[in-house]
């Protein structure tokens, strides 16, 4: 590291701030090549600071000072300081008023924090700390302010003119130019404002509240896109009927809008009543998007909603208690989406994602708790443990609650809460208090890293007719804590009898056992036979369960449990073991072969009548190569790859006749877009795929898939033939890929998707291809879409090819993550996470990724982000 320093933030250095803000007024006067902010704050001094001196320390970086006045008299620069931070003064009383007039470029920022520019219309993105690139201010959040807003324009580029709350006013300028002024009277603290300016259209739509109070819903996105969203706008309308039904909650402004930008760092930002969205998540027609960009868009549209309660109206105290709005918001959408589509699929998807990239972060470097104790760049904790993890803790919650006493805790959080800025104490508090239940255990959720084991032994006594389950906890150690103590866990469990149906062992079939020791053993009585035990229903708990079932019980689990969720899991686990067989032989230098009674199982499966056709398709999915590797020792890529396109392969070839007819059984000639439908067309696809995995696929099924590439109307089903031709060798692959492009290239949505297919192919030459494809006119290292679905896909999806032994791959990705150093540093920071389980690798991967680590954080000028992720890793 090179010329700059990143210090460390600590949790327990937290401080009441010294002074609290009354009231802001902003007016923004955007200009062609730069533009001016007055903000007029009023201050005063906080009771609850105690003596702590009258030094005002506002945070500001790369801003212009052009002047500042101290109750209306400017001040001589001798009477405040200003560096690369921020500026200070000493204040002249308990309460005063500062001007401040700040010049920024917004052209010339490709952070895409603060004010810039997409597509060239005016947006902000001021989470975490962004506000303070556009004025000085106390930039923290526990700041809460109401906000006034006026923004000056030229009608010709900015007919639209938005920011937070209600438009108060608004008038005609002198030189083709006019204002907007805006009124948000929630109080709220800095991360969550926001204006937009330029040239957009709308869709209009209303919403009458419970209580009968009528909102004005508008969509705002650039002209070419108007007719792309509907559907975010009927996910807006369900999310806020939902939150109404299941949690009472209304919402409080008359308008709410959302603006969809081509140029975001995340997915979508809960700014009050004016969200913005990354376009991915809000733009949707059948021809242009995915099922799965549907289900996207309608659970981020949900999410930022569900935030105006959860995160606007009770915000976070301070960073570190980020996970009190996101866990909470993410564990809502989360049941939205349940709500609105199959709810054991949902789960499946959500455990997906946690075990797939959150229990990778918590067995590597940048392990750290749900509420971390320390951070050097805040950016890099919007993490799967913050969001995924910290999800799952609040639905330990939900399950050890029940659902009413979960009400009940929401009710009293906002009841003692609304309009102040907590912690997850007050939180976990008012779970407990409302329902007089001691989680005090519980808390070490938040502050304990790393994912528990857990592991199970089983007894059955046939002459006493018992049964009895011993279980014993631990916790690898992580980062700064080399030791942890017991976490209460919830473990949901059901007995199967010999036929397959629960064994009534409570009121209910399944039962939630309390595990709070080290050790415990719970034991059943009045079991006649020795049932199968259905383990961990619903993924109760995040954690690891060491496989103690035999092939035979996964496949009785598979064909039997009453729990939908656990029926999966059973196929995932049955997956997992054949396919780690398979690579055993393969190290071993044999040749693999495919077990009998697994193809017997799949083959049931398919022939089982279920009747969610989504839930089959996840059953019929095999675990991916990121997630098989995370649960390696040592990784070993090329073998890891083979062993499970050898399973692939062997299950297609011997079930051939079984997945045509599954193909034809489940194509729709009619499109629609039910949660059925979305079923069938999920579980075609899969089909499709394994047929074209067989070795030399019959002329019949390829040209099914080339066929299906041609006619079909909706973008999932084009898109899932492009993919498997992508990946293929057939000498049609590059016509139709150039194809795709023509049809599309004006589309960066579905350009996006044309990147990814190409960056995740498993052919030998996909490296060369990629850096092909950086020089293509489509691709630009400024727009995070487009780095995220080339060098993201291919880095972090794209197992054995990153990985190859020549090393290329890691270079190729420290020179992206150089280059963004310098345009995007929180994109680049986020590139790093395939180089942080280098440590996971044989001796000479370890050995080229490290050196690339070296070679980053050796670069001049390294941000804090990417700084701390490399530095955290070596
Ligand atoms: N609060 C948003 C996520 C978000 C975070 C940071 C951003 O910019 C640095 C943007 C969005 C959410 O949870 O949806
Ligand atoms: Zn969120």
């Amino acid at each position: 590291m090179k010329n700059v320093e990143h210090p460390t933030i600590y949790r327990k250095d937290y401080r009441v701030p010294p002074f609290i803000v009354e009231s802001i007024s902003l007016i923004f006067q955007l200009q062609d090549d730069h533009t001016d902010v007055f903000a007029t704050t009023r201050f005063r001094k906080n009771p609850d600071a105690g003596e702590e001196g009258d030094q005002l320390f506002l945070n500001g970086e790369d801003l212009e000072l052009l002047w500042i006045r101290c109750n209306s008299d400017e001040l001589a620069a001798n009477m405040y300081q200003v560096n690369e931070k921020g500026l200070s003064l000493t204040a002249p009383g308990d309460s005063f008023t500062l001007e401040i007039a700040t010049r920024i470029r917004p052209d010339a920022n490709t952070l895409l924090e603060g004010l810039y520019r997409s597509n060239g219309n005016y947006c902000t993105q001021c989470e975490a700390e962004g506000f303070r690139k556009i004025t000085y201010y106390i930039d923290r959040p526990d700041i809460l302010a109401p906000f006034t807003t006026r923004i000056e324009g030229n009608k010709s580029n900015c007919p639209v003119m938005l920011s937070n709350g209600n438009k108060v006013d608004e008038g005609e300028l002198e030189d083709g130019r006019h204002y907007a002024v805006w009124h948000d009277p929630f109080p709220k603290p800095s991360y969550l404002f926001a204006l937009v300016a330029g040239d957009l259209r709308y869709i209009e739509d209303f919403f009458t509240t419970k209580s009968g109070r009528n909102i004005c819903l508008r969509i705002y996105v650039e002209e070419r896109n108007i007719t792309k969203c509907d559907h975010a706008m009927l996910s807006l309308k369900k999310a806020m009927r939902w939150d109404e039904e299941v949690y009472g909650l209304e919402y409080d402004l008359d308008i709410f809008m959302i603006v969809a930008v081509d140029d975001f760092n995340m997915g979508a930002m809960e700014n009050k009543g004016l969200n913005v969205f990354n376009s991915k998540y809000v733009l949707a027609l059948p021809e242009t998007a995915t099922d799965n960009d549907y289900l996207g868009i309608e659970g981020v549209v949900a999410h930022e909603y569900f935030h105006n309660w959860t995160g606007n109206r009770v915000t976070c105290r301070d960073w570190f208690q980020l996970s009190l709005k996101e866990g909470l918001t993410v564990f809502r959408d989360q049941e939205f989406s349940a709500d609105m589509n199959s709810r054991p699929v949902q789960r499946i998807d959500d455990v997906r994602i946690l075990r797939t990239g959150q229990f990778r972060e918590d067995s590597g470097p940048m392990a750290h708790p749900v509420r971390p104790d320390s951070y050097v760049e805040i950016n890099n904790f919007y993490t799967s443990t913050v969001y995924n993890k910290g999800a799952e803790v609040i639905r330990m919650m939900h399950t050890l609650l029940g659902a009413e006493g979960f009400r009940k805790g929401m009710d009293l959080y906002f009841a003692r809460h609304d309009g102040q800025a907590v912690t997850c104490d007050d939180f976990v508090a008012s779970m407990a208090d409302a329902n007089d239940y001691d989680l005090d255990q519980f808390t070490r959720w938040y502050s304990q890293s790393g994912t528990p084991v857990i592991e199970v032994s089983e007894h059955f006594d046939s002459e006493k007719e018992e049964y009895s389950l011993n279980l014993k906890q631990s916790c690898p150690p992580t980062p700064g804590q080399p030791e942890k103590k017991p976490f209460h866990l919830p473990v949901a469990i059901g007995l199967l009898d010999q036929d397959g149906k629960d064994i009534r062992i409570t009121d209910d079939d399944t039962l939630v056992l309390e595990l709070k020791e080290a050790e415990e053993t719970f034991v059943f009585y009045g079991i006649e036979q020795k049932p199968v035990v259905s383990f961990l229903r619903n993924f109760s708990a995040p954690v690891r369960v060491k496989p103690f079932q035999s092939q035979e019980e996964l496949a009785f689990l598979m064909a039997h449990d009453s729990d939908l969720y656990n029926r999966c899991e059973a196929a995932f686990q049955l997956a997992e073991q054949v396919i780690f067989a398979a690579l055993e032989a393969l190290q071993a230098g044999g040749q693999p072969v495919l077990d009998d009674q697994y193809l017997t199982a799949v083959s049931a499966n398919i022939s089982g009548g279920q009747n969610d056709k989504a839930l089959l398709g996840q059953a019929l999915q095999l675990p991916s190569e990121t997630y098989l590797a995370g649960q390696m020792t040592v990784i070993d890529p090329d073998n890891l790859h083979a062993a499970r396109n050898f399973v692939k392969r062997e299950l297609a070839g011997r079930l051939i006749d079984k997945f045509t007819a599954l193909y034809l059984e489940n194509d729709e000639a009619e499109y629609q877009l039910t949660p059925e439908a979305m079923g069938k067309r999920s579980l075609k696809n899969i089909a499709l795929d394994y047929l074209m995995a067989i070795d030399a696929p019959p002329q019949e099924i390829i040209d099914r898939c080339l066929a299906q590439y041609e006619t079909a109307k909706n973008m999932t089903d084009v898109v899932s033939a492009l993919q498997i031709i992508a990946n293929s060798e057939l000498d049609v692959r590059e016509e139709i890929l150039g194809d795709f492009y023509e049809l599309w290239r004006n589309d960066p949505l579905v350009m996006d998707k044309w990147l990814i297919i190409q960056a995740t192919s498993k052919r030998q030459d996909t490296l060369d291809e990629v850096k092909r494809l950086m020089s293509h006119p489509v691709f630009s290292m400024k727009n995070p879409n487009k780095v995220r679905s080339l060098v993201g896909a291919f880095c972090a999806m794209n197992h054995v090819r990153f990985h190859d032994h020549k090393g290329l791959g890691y270079a190729f990705l420290a020179d992206r993550i150089i280059e963004l150093n310098t345009i995007n540093p929180q994109i680049g920071a986020r590139m790093v996470s395939p180089f942080t389980t280098w440590k996971k690798y044989d001796g000479e991967r370890q050995h080229m990724m490290r050196d690339q680590l070296e070679r980053i954080v050796n670069t001049e000028n390294l941000s804090g982000d990417i700084f701390e992720i490399v530095k955290k890793s070596l």
